[in-house]
């Protein structure tokens, strides 16, 4: 991998993506979504590896996609291009996705972070969508999932001034879980995917795609598809083994089936 460097920990079962090009603030090019996405297709299918975190570095988590990369192409070319089915399939990871930003998180890099499950923010987080700025708009989601966390004025403002939110008043609109001081965001990160690996991987496979449907869907479709993934989890060794440890007062141990 020549744009992220991947770390496993089987003891939390934890994996941390650091996108890695420092010099250029991690701007997302096309390979570096690619190597992202290849990646997590592959801890996907790791039964070692629960949660994955995805970070940058302290000054920036991404301050988007690669503006060189894309100056001179036409339409025709991002059509053909098609990057986009890179951050689909990107968007399709069943495991539980955790970003951890510092600094930047700028177009791609905010609509990437916001593609994420959660994200614990250092206090020096700068979120936002300034594509206007240059001439375009948001591609990868910004306009979508922006509005749906912070709501219209915000997101219009911030859309069309291409002004930044600062991680307290990112935390404030509830774009983010928390708010940390810089030398701690990676740590607090870490907490939090601890404490989910600690569950039935089946049951946050489950409540993950569940939580997703609701962007999806209205209410009663939404909840027929909670219902379908709560009966499933009876069919799982995990909730057996979550109830009879509740009843005989002990710690449950999931196994993943
Ligand atoms: N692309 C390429 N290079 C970038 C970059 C970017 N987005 N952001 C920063 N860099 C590079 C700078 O060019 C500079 O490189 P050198 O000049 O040293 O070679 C280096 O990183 C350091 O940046 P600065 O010197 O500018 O650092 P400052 O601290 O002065 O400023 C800044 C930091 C973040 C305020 C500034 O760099 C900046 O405004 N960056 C651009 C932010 C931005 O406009 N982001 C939105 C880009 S458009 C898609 C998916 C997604 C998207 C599109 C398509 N598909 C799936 C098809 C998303 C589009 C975007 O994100």
């Amino acid at each position: 991998m020549e744009f992220i460097k991947v770390t496993e920990q089987y003891q939390p079962a934890i994996a941390l993506i650091q996108l890695n090009r420092p010099k250029e603030l991690n701007a997302l090019n096309k390979q570096l979504m690619e190597e992202v996405r290849d990646t997590l297709q592959l801890l996907d299918k790791n039964d070692a590896v629960r949660v994955i975190i995805i970070t940058g570095d302290e000054r920036a988590f991404a301050a988007g996609a690669d503006i060189k990369q894309m100056a001179d192409k036409s339409a025709i070319d991002m059509l053909l291009i098609d990057q986009f089915s890179t951050w689909d399939q990107i968007r399709k990871t069943k495991k539980p996705i955790i970003a951890a930003v510092s600094g930047f998180a700028l177009g791609g890099g905010c609509e990437f972070a916001m593609m994420c499950d959660m994200i614990i923010a250092s206090e020096t987080a700068k979120f936002g969508q300034p594509e206007i700025k240059i001439g375009t708009i948001p591609g990868a989601g910004g306009t979508q999932r922006l509005t749906k966390a912070v709501g219209k004025a915000k997101a219009m403002e911030l859309i069309l001034t291409g002004r930044f939110l600062s991680a307290e008043e990112a935390h404030f609109y509830g774009l983010v879980n928390k708010v940390v001081p810089v030398e701690m965001y990676l740590h607090e990160t870490v907490e939090l995917a601890k404490e989910i690996a600690s569950m039935s991987p089946v049951a946050v496979q489950l409540a993950k795609e569940a939580i997703n449907r609701s962007f999806e869907t209205q209410l009663d479709e939404g909840l027929a598809f909670e219902r379908k993934n709560f009966y499933l989890t009876f069919a799982s060794a995990d909730q057996k083994e979550g109830m009879n440890a509740f009843i005989e007062k002990r710690k449950p141990t999931f196994s993943g089936r």
